[in-house]
């Protein structure tokens, strides 16, 4: 037995963990990022929050709970126990056991700032060559050397091996780009017991080993905080499957640990969890989207007394996302909010809307609050769809012209040095429809690319460049005319 001593804090711990009441009323909120979004003030506010659950021993907490989920003393999560009742691995409810379990973690984290969220890590993206043993290494996730370019002073979560001796031991296989599109699209998947198969033995398991040292532990992996982006991420893949017309029903009502046996934890149904938006008001953003949409979700402030979306880039309320009378939200953008049309605020309920969002940029605060107004008034949502922070200048530039275009059209950037980029245009629901330029490196000076567009039907696309060694990330939204 590992550790026995650390489970002696276990009851403090009980004392700070959230309950909310009822049975399916138990929603949460957020706007879960990509890590390299979060802004240094963010990644720090998120550092020092972990920092606080490893010292009060809620982290080593969780850990329990994963090593034991229905704390009755037998480890048992079906890898090599006869607690056959506590199985969360290898069994259909593997998806949903960890989707609450690291909703009630990021709750831990709200509760010391509401504005926080999980971010994912995408292991898919970043490493070079897609698949090989690598670069990985190389991420400002664990790598203080790679912060600058995302604006940071240190890593994410680099500090935390030394710190609770979690012997990291990073390198090995990690699944691919097309592994994680496959898992999407593909038919073969779209049976929910292939799909968690899939997802479960070859995304999910490949980062636990890749990390190595705690994360390796099937037990104690949750003391790594590396576990809470790395199953953040395998939730958004569910997630992004259940967007993609896909469903499930669980044959079994009751999970282990949120079957209300273990104090301090919800009773939940998986059913009414099976997608995050509509049911728990949890938002994943693709960072390659030029905006987020809040839609299909009704605050209820069930779980907080005000509930907070917070994005760095625009945010689009559209008009089913509602706020039920009386509940109160906070939105805010470090770009703007737009509001879409038939967006309205109920009397009694209450929206802030403005930039207190991890915003690096200090300067041309816009704040509003709307309360008792139905319909909003047009004027505060023009006010706020014009209101923008002021950001500092980009070191790339980007543009396109002409724009709107025809038949082809013209990407212009330009590299401060040399770097290994590469360049897609998606469509509105964020699918690759062309990759201008594949991943290459560049020489440092000014760029153009030319893009034979007549195939592609009219509308909104989004280009984004990439700029792999310094991980940068510009966007451009282009528009193909009628
Ligand atoms: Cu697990």
């Amino acid at each position: 037995m590992r550790r026995p001593n650390r489970r002696s804090r276990k009851a403090f711990t009980l004392v700070i963990v959230l309950v909310c009441f009822g049975w399916t009323s138990c929603i949460s909120q957020s706007i879960r990022k990509h890590y390299t979004q979060l802004s240094e003030q963010e990644r720090a506010a998120f550092a020092a929050a972990i920092e606080q659950l490893m010292q009060n021993g809620s982290e080593e907490y969780y850990a329990d709970i994963h090593t034991d989920p229905d704390q009755d003393g037998n480890p048992g999560n079906n890898f090599n126990g006869p607690d056959t009742d506590s199985q969360i691995h290898r069994v259909a409810i593997f998806l949903a056991w960890h989707r609450q379990f690291i909703t009630e973690f990021e709750r831990l984290i709200q509760a010391i700032d509401p504005r926080l969220s999980l971010p994912y890590w995408d292991w898919t993206g970043e490493f070079d060559p897609p698949g090989v043993n690598s670069r990985s290494a190389l991420s400002p996730l664990w790598n203080d050397d790679q912060v600058a370019a995302l604006g940071w002073t240190t890593s994410l979560i680099g500090e935390f091996d030394d710190q609770g001796q979690l012997g990291r031991n990073l390198g090995g296989l990690l699944p691919t780009t097309s592994q994680k599109d496959n898992l999407i699209t593909s038919t073969a998947f779209s049976n929910f017991g292939n799909f968690r198969y899939e997802l479960e033995v070859n995304l999910h398991d490949p980062p636990h080993g890749w990390v190595g040292g705690e994360m390796q532990d099937m037990y104690y992996s949750p003391r790594d905080p590396a576990f809470f982006l790395h199953h953040a991420m395998v939730d958004y893949l569910w997630q992004l499957w259940t967007e993609n017309d896909h469903s499930v029903t669980f044959s079994q009502s009751t999970m282990p640990t949120f079957d209300g046996s273990v104090s301090g934890f919800d009773r939940i149904d998986p059913d009414d969890i099976r997608n995050t938006v509509t049911q728990m008001g949890i938002f994943y953003a693709n960072p390659d989207m030029a905006s987020l949409h809040l839609k299909d979700y009704t605050v209820h402030n069930d779980h907080l007394p005000v509930e907070f979306f917070v994005y760095p880039e625009t945010i689009e309320v559209e008009s089913t996302f509602q706020i039920a009378a009386g509940a109160s939200v906070e939105i805010h953008s470090c770009e703007s909010v737009i509001l879409q049309p038939g967006f309205s605020i109920l009397a009694g309920s209450t929206a802030r809307i403005g930039t207190n969002g991890f915003c690096n940029a200090p300067a041309a605060r816009a704040e509003m609050t709307v309360a008792n107004d139905r319909p909003t008034p047009p004027a505060l949502i023009e006010e706020m769809n014009t209101a923008k922070v002021e950001k500092a200048p980009e070191r790339v530039t980007l543009k396109g012209f002409p724009n709107p275009f025809e038949e082809s059209f013209t990407f212009q950037f330009t590299l401060p040095a040399e770097e290994r980029v590469s360049m897609v245009l998606m469509d509105a629901v964020g699918k690759i429809v062309a990759m201008p330029l594949p991943s290459q490196r560049r020489t440092g000076g000014e760029h153009e690319l030319l893009v034979d567009a007549h195939t592609l039907p009219s509308g909104m696309y989004t280009a984004v460049l990439r700029l792999h060694d310094t991980n940068q990330r510009y966007v451009l939204r282009v528009v193909k005319a009628d």
